[in-house]
């Protein structure tokens, strides 16, 4: 009784905390609160992260991805290598199962933005454009949070 009236109470403190991370609507695809992680300024690459859900009745694949603020955005996952953690870009693109939903987080599927353009300052927004297979491309602006953040801040 006591857990379920806190996750209650958490979720009301969620719903009515302001949203700075924008909902996206592509077709039957929903992509819901993009953030990238701020980087040091000599930082050559940063990480983007949102979650992505397929409400139609037809999987759906993320294959590619740019940005203005990098020279090459990928989609990587990570991978164990015997005891190391590795990070590759994922083959054939990232598949969106029908009425399925993928997140992007840290240590699992991201966006690898290389080549970066400047560091990215916490506060600011970067604009990155993603390409879905059937649903085709949308623009979207990835909130950046702090350094050392491992989910969006609100
Ligand atoms: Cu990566």
């Amino acid at each position: 009784m006591t857990s379920v009236r806190l996750a209650l109470s958490l979720l009301a403190l969620l719903v009515a905390a302001p949203t700075l991370a924008e909902s996206y609507k592509l077709g039957t695809l929903q992509i819901d609160q993009p953030w990238a992680r701020a980087t040091a300024p000599s930082a050559p690459a940063g990480g983007g992260f949102l979650k992505i859900t397929n409400t139609g009745a037809a999987s759906d694949r993320l294959i590619a991805a740019s940005s203005p603020a990098a020279d090459i955005v990928q989609v990587h996952e990570m991978k164990m290598d015997g005891s190391v953690m590795r990070m590759r870009e994922v083959e054939k693109g990232l598949e969106i199962p029908a009425g399925g939903s993928v997140a992007l987080a840290p240590g699992g599927y991201h966006l690898m933005m290389m080549g970066l353009k400047g560091p990215l300052k916490q506060g600011t927004s970067v604009p990155v454009t993603l390409v879905f297979e059937k649903a085709g491309k949308i623009d979207v602006q990835l909130s950046v949070e702090g350094l050392g953040a491992t989910q969006p801040s609100h």
